[in-house]
């Protein structure tokens, strides 16, 4: 049997790309806001219905760019159950990470416990919509308001998700997403950064290319974010096949749920049917009480070719260099924790059929 993985690229229709590859190839232009990344990122707009869309190189660049052009400073909050990229992108401006607790029931940040952490040196809140769930905005916001603090998202797994009715990439002062080549709907490498403040787009827009406002004047200490030519063609080539993407990954989360809610002792993190959603991460939760463990379970799946995940275990707080710089950091953490301990993350999108799916439920039934 192929391995099934979780991160098995969607990809659309193969020849509308190599066609768009073919035409970037003639106009010798392959980067620097060429054509395809303007277009990419309008089409992108129009969908978000967010008034500018910043395509970058990638999602952590973008979140670097973001809290820069926001002149995050000090201390910046956030969850310790996130990718790695959260917390790195804070510490690699030199500011400090202060991890929050979540909310079991939504693995999202609790907003009583990121009050909880505000210091005077507090500047910033960074949430995340974690697997595509909208974060508790309002809470966050209100938060933010009351002590004037600075709030953007991680959205690198919102897109096509909606909070309360809005599509998400309009909250906050901006919100970051990521199209990586495992994400539901990719560029190859690529994100992007969606905000309603013309302003902050501007200087979003300079420091992606080194801070230029024109030849030979730069007024931001800008990087290399910039999104090339073939990652935009491959972004606007999913973006037609979008739907088509939502359709399968719809069905593959509808499947599991029905297969799995018999089964005692797990369970799948439901998704709000009200809202618009990708359904890109079919989260399992194992209690303690179902007979096999998290770990060996995982490694079931594994013996069986079936690359399930830990994600996004053991939490950022538990790795290097935030484990050492705040050893203890967990005992403001015990719902993270315990999230990180009962996770796995199953495989869905094109690459899942139903009879795929149901070799997974096999391998979760052989445990009873
Ligand atoms: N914030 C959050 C909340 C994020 O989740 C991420 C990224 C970011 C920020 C940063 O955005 P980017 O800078 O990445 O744009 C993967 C992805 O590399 C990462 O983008 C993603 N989150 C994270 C959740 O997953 P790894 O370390 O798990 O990747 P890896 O190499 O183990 O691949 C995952 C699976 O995908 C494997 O089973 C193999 C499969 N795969 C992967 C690639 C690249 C394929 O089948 N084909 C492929 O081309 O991080």
């Amino acid at each position: 049997m192929h391995p099934i993985h979780v991160g098995r690229p969607n990809i659309g229709d193969r020849q509308t790309f190599l066609n768009r590859v073919n035409e970037i190839l003639d106009r010798n232009w392959l980067t620097n806001n060429g054509p395809v990344v303007q277009e990419f990122e309008k089409k992108l707009a129009e969908y978000l219905g967010v008034g500018h869309v910043v395509a970058m190189c990638n999602g952590t660049v973008a979140l670097e760019i973001a809290i820069r052009a926001l002149e995050l400073e000090g201390e910046v909050i956030l969850p310790s159950y996130t990718f790695i990229a959260t917390a790195h992108a804070i510490h690699w401006q030199g500011l400090t990470p202060v991890f929050a607790d979540i909310n079991p029931a939504t693995h999202n940040l609790d907003a009583n416990a990121v009050k909880r952490m505000i210091t005077p040196k507090t500047s910033g809140i960074i949430g995340v919509h974690l697997w595509g769930r909208g974060a508790d905005v309002d809470g966050l916001q209100d938060i933010a308001n009351e002590y004037e603090l600075k709030l953007m998202f991680d959205a690198a797994h919102a897109f096509g998700c909606s909070y309360q009715g809005k599509m998400i990439g309009n909250f906050g002062a901006c919100e970051v997403f990521s199209f990586h080549a495992t994400k539901f709907f990719n560029s190859i490498e690529g994100g992007a950064i969606a905000t309603n403040d013309d302003e902050l787009a501007e200087k979003l827009n300079l420091m992606r290319n080194f801070g230029f406002a024109g030849f030979d004047n730069v007024i931001y200490p800008g990087t290399n974010g910039k999104m090339n030519e073939i990652c935009a063609a491959m972004g606007l080539t999913n973006l037609e096949y979008l739907d088509e993407i939502l359709k399968v990954n719809r069905r593959n989360y509808l499947t599991y749920q029905k297969l799995i809610q018999p089964i005692q002792g797990i369970s799948l993190l439901p998704y709000d049917q009200t809202e618009s959603n990708n359904f890109q991460y079919i989260i399992l939760e194992v209690d303690p009480d179902f007979p096999v463990s998290r770990d060996t379970l995982v490694d079931k799946f594994h013996e069986a070719n079936i690359l399930a995940r830990k994600y996004f275990w053991p939490g950022c707080h538990n790795m290097k260099p935030y484990k050492d710089l705040f050893p203890n950091a967990n005992l403001l953490l015990k719902n993270t924790e315990l999230v990180a301990d009962r996770v796995i993350v199953l495989p869905t999108g094109l690459a899942m059929d139903l009879d795929n799916i149901h070799k997974v439920v096999e391998i979760l039934v052989s445990c009873i």
